[in-house]
């Protein structure tokens, strides 16, 4: 049985089995978004939501073969490939960013992992330590990392990693094949060591089951100290890829993955990240009472689109919702779990 007065006090939790977690994403869903609500509140303003903006510095042509992604170079689809942008361009979108109330800036690149050789990476370094030098939270997602340059980025100043470990460990092989789960655990662990916050989170609509759901959300529970940031994506459904054709899934799936995501790592920040264009109004909203308080804003994610600036705008002034300052911490209450360790293996 589940003590939901218990749940509702936000104490974050490490031991949770899978049955528990399955249990919290059935509630009837108004208790579920109720409860996920609650939790919410006790470390975040009810009102305020974060704004993120994306930035692809280095488009299409990666290595890999993740199914949902349009800039895997296994895929035939049609997105323009660029290399790693000058560092001009990329502080003049970070600026850009701020200005249309972004607190967040993140710039992602396809690859499998950034290039160990060669001039790539301190030019990355150089876009990181501008960018924070406009006051902006400095998220990046390059791949997968090694202890090395964890750490190099660590001291340009990101604040966050983006590596999301996607889907449940049974259906992560289904979707990608160039790499194993455990190779994101390993980045994740190399982030948690230099000192980054962990930004994790996954893809809702790849053809999963629930069973899946619940799985990758108890994979990021077991997670120790949990991500500071979790990323919910609808599949962004994009021709050319093997996911294009998968049957649409019922949107209030979305709904309770976000608020058991809440529920079972309340300091985390959950965002509602990909797939915003194919969802109504109503269900973002939706979304936000699950406890949400994240979107990305701008017309493009990295390189599908996005509702863009006045949609957004228009759509948090109906629902009375507030953009958080850039420069706020977003946390109410100050936590850290950074004692109780850090956790690199899957769990059964
Ligand atoms: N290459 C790096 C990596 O995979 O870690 C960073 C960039 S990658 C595009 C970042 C994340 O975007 C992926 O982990 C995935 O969760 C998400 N993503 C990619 N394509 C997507 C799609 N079509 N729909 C929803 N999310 C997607
Ligand atoms: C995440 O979980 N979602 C963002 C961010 N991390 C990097 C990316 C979504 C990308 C959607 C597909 C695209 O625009 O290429
Ligand atoms: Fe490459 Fe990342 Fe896309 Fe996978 S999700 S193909 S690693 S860019």
């Amino acid at each position: 049985m589940l003590d939901l007065e218990q749940l509702a006090l936000g104490e974050p939790r490490y031991d949770m089995t899978r049955e528990e977690i399955q249990a919290i994403y059935d509630l009837p869903i108004t208790t579920l978004v109720y409860l996920a609500q609650s939790v919410h509140r006790r470390y975040y303003a009810a009102d305020e939501i974060q704004m993120s903006t994306l930035l692809s510095i280095k488009t299409g042509g990666c290595k890999e073969n993740c199914g949902y992604c349009p800039q895997s170079a296994h895929h035939a689809t049609n997105v323009a490939s660029h290399g790693l942008l000058p560092v001009a361009d990329i502080v003049s979108a970070a600026k850009e960013a701020k200005d249309n109330g972004s607190s967040r800036f993140c710039m992602g690149a396809a690859w499998r992992n950034p290039p160990k050789k060669g001039p790539q990476f301190d030019q990355v370094l150089e876009a990181v330590r501008e960018v924070r030098k406009l006051g902006l939270e400095v998220c990046t997602t390059l791949g997968m990392l090694d202890e090395d340059q964890a750490h190099q980025l660590a001291d340009a100043g990101v604040h966050a990693y983006n590596h999301n470990l996607d889907t449940s460990p049974e259906y992560y092989g289904d979707i990608i094949s160039t790499r194993v789960y455990q190779d994101r655990l390993d980045t994740l662990q190399n982030v948690r060591k230099a000192g980054m916050t962990v930004c994790c989170g996954g893809i809702v609509g790849m053809g999963e089951t629930k069973e899946d759901r619940v799985g990758l959300l108890h994979q990021l529970h077991h997670l120790a100290p949990h991500p500071e940031s979790v990323p919910v994506n609808l599949l962004v459904k994009v021709e050319g890829t093997p996911l294009a054709d998968k049957e649409e899934i019922d949107i209030f799936e979305m709904v309770r993955t976000i608020a058991t995501a809440c529920i079972i790592m309340p300091t985390s920040r959950v965002r509602l990240s990909a797939g915003r264009t194919q969802m109504s109004d109503e269900a973002q909203a939706m979304c936000f009472m699950a406890g949400a308080s994240s979107i990305f804003t701008g017309d493009k994610l990295l390189t599908t689109p996005n509702p863009g600036e006045d949609r957004d705008r228009a759509l948090l002034k109906r629902l009375g919702l507030k953009p958080v300052e850039a420069g706020a911490t977003g946390h109410h209450h100050a936590h850290s779990a950074s004692d109780a360790g850090v956790s690199s293996q899957a769990v059964h």
